[in-house]
């Protein structure tokens, strides 16, 4: 335990107060409205478990909370993310900070579209859920919100970018390290899908709004939507795995197995993430068999990335408890510092992983044309992304948010031996929450719905009694992830509010790699990598847009999500 003290952290890097208060207000703005996120969450199981038959609760409703349910939870908290620890990940490698103007505007930008899009939301004139699919129509302020925030998100990419070219000329013999590879691929991957969403917002959903055209073609949208989408899971993943990789081994007490596996697995992921897009459209009309067959299958590739991150993690801790003294095959499993509070970060990592082997099998069952038809639009499916979403990215973030929050204000952790647990009771709480809409999504319990006004309302002539135990599962898993969440709020709160007891520091526990493996030339450059990336989206798109302009019937006018009926 003494060794793992002294090693915890390399040399901090002393951080400019700009760059310091940018990180810090990207990471306030997103926990704090999470508060929010996470009362919707709640009320999601409530609302479906029958505890109550209303269509709202205190003004708001169900389809607007569970917009900003999505929205906050998914899309803000997840790029607000990635923006802050980008900029200190890439600061705190190459011992450089990015232009201070261009971070700003940025943030700026990002807040800016971020109170836009939650004013709408809240004012009841945005209810389209974090997919914002068309014909649901939303007011113009969304669609303007959206495009800020996604704006801002790619200024850092550029602003990266050149940082990394000045010192790539410095250091020309330096293996880029691998946190800032993985940084550097994140954004390329984010302002590609993006581009996809931005045209969709832009060219077909704001004039929609705008009433500047009548109809919208929803097939169109939808595909441009998971162009995007599917990238985005991985946009919100790559964080996660980047601290699996440069932190995690490290604060087990050990070393990572292999630096090259990561390097691999961040390449692959670059360049199947966005083709495998149409594996969310494989019930949609206008597209063919043969692009969703393709799609399926390469989608079981952009697993195998995930696979060689399992093993390489695997033997890394494996490594950090044999190193602890551990004896036997497994017996490195029961050393690691699982409940050491002044080591919570793996806490919430090693939590993180073990909630992904459900989450990564789940969607594996996904992915597969014939399964996808048994759960495609059921309970099944919250049930799996939450093993994902809200298990290792969310876990890796909030985890992430308090190191770099108390880090940078200098102060020591509020509550550390509650903070400790706070992911093993989150843990718990989602396995019975996902457990719960798994269960009923294979006996046909639909997502997206308020069931408590219908199917689990025993007055209702659509009553479904083999959907209470599956809702009620859902219930008390959900009762105990807002207990988690409640108690890190505590944390949090409690450590921005404390006594200042350092002097602020940039600093990250840094994982050695175990081997000195060769250097392979393909696996250093992106260029490579970029083209295989181009070529692979002409591929899987060129064929699908082709189909879908096509194929498209006549376009939709808009519909609010209580009314089978068109709104105007
Ligand atoms: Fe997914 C739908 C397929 C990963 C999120 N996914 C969704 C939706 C979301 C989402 C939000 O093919 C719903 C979208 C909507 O609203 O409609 N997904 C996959 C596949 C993977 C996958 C094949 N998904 C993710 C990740 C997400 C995410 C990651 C968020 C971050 N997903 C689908 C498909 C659909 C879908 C279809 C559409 C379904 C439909 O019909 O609509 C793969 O990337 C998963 C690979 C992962 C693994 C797990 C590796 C395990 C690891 C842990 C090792 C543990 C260790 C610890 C080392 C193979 C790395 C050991 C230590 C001890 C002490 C035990």
């Amino acid at each position: 335990m003494e060794l793992y003290k002294e090693n915890i952290a390399t040399p901090g890097f002393s951080i400019s107060r700009s760059l310091k208060n940018v990180i810090l207000i990207e990471l306030l703005m997103p926990v704090t409205l999470l508060i929010l996120g996470i009362y919707h969450g709640l009320m999601q199981t409530i609302y479906r478990s029958g505890a109550i038959h209303e269509p709202s609760v205190a003004h708001l409703d169900y389809y607007q909370g569970l917009t900003l349910h999505g929205v906050i939870n998914a899309i803000v908290l997840t790029t607000f993310f990635a923006v802050a620890f980008g900029h200190a990940t890439i600061s705190f490698y190459l011992k450089r900070e990015p232009n201070k103007k261009l971070a700003w505007l940025s943030m700026i930008l990002m807040v800016a579209g971020t109170l836009m899009a939650s004013y709408t939301i809240l004012a009841g004139k945005a209810s389209v859920l974090y997919t914002f699919y068309p014909p649901l129509k939303a007011a113009p302020g969304f669609y303007i919100g959206l495009a800020l925030l996604i704006v801002g998100s790619w200024i850092p990419l550029f602003n990266w970018s050149a940082m990394y070219m000045r010192w790539r000329k410095e250091n020309p013999d330096t293996k880029t390290p691998l946190a800032v590879l993985a940084t550097l691929v994140n954004f390329i991957l984010w302002f590609t899908c993006t581009l996809a969403v931005a045209y969709e917002v832009l060219v077909l959903l704001l004039p929609w709004s705008l009433n500047l055209t009548h109809d919208v073609n929803v097939t169109l949208a939808r595909t441009l939507f998971w162009f995007f989408g599917h990238a985005l899971v991985y946009f919100w993943l790559l964080p996660a795995y980047i601290m699996y990789y440069t932190i995690l081994p490290k604060v087990a007490g050990g070393k990572l197995y292999s630096d090259l596996a990561g390097r691999i697995a961040f390449f692959i992921l670059l360049i199947l993430s966005v083709p495998v897009g149409v594996h969310h459209q494989f019930s949609d009309p206008s597209i063919s068999q043969n692009n969703k067959f393709f799609s399926s299958v390469i989608t079981f590739g952009v697993a195998v990335p995930s696979f060689i991150t399992a093993f390489t993690i695997a033997a890394s801790l494996e490594y950090a408890g044999k190193q602890r003294g551990s004896k036997g095959l497994f017996g490195w499993m029961k050393r690691l510092p699982y409940l050491d509070h002044n080591n919570y970060l793996f806490a919430y990592l090693i939590v993180g992983l073990i909630i992904f082997i459900f989450g990564g099998l789940t969607g594996i069952v996904n992915a597969s044309y014939q399964l996808n038809s048994v759960v495609h639009n059921t309970a099944w499916l919250p049930g799996h992304f939450h093993m994902t979403v809200a298990g290792p990215v969310f876990l890796a973030i909030i985890g992430m948010s308090l190191y770099l929050v108390s880090k940078l204000y200098g102060k020591k952790i509020f509550m550390p031996k509650v903070n400790v647990i706070v992911p093993y009771v989150w843990m718990i709480g989602l396995f019975m929450f996902s457990t719960g809409l798994m269960w009923g999504g294979l006996i046909g319990e639909p997502r997206r719905t308020n069931m408590g006004m219908t199917y689990t309302n025993p007055d209702s002539s659509l009553y479904h009694a083999q959907w209470i135990p599956t809702t009620l599962l859902t219930l008390i898993g959900g009762i105990m992830m807002t207990v988690s969440a409640v108690l890190y709020f505590i944390v949090f709160f409690g450590t921005i509010f404390s006594k200042r007891t350092a002097v602020p520091v940039l600093e990250f526990p840094v994982s050695e790699a175990y081997h000195d493996e060769r250097r392979i030339p393909f696996f250093e450059s992106f260029k490579p990598w970029l083209i295989i990336m181009v070529i692979l989206i002409l591929i899987a798109y060129v064929p699908t847009i082709i189909e879908v302009l096509n194929n498209t019937g006549p376009g939709a006018p808009a519909f609010t999500p209580n009314n089978p009926m068109p709104a105007n």
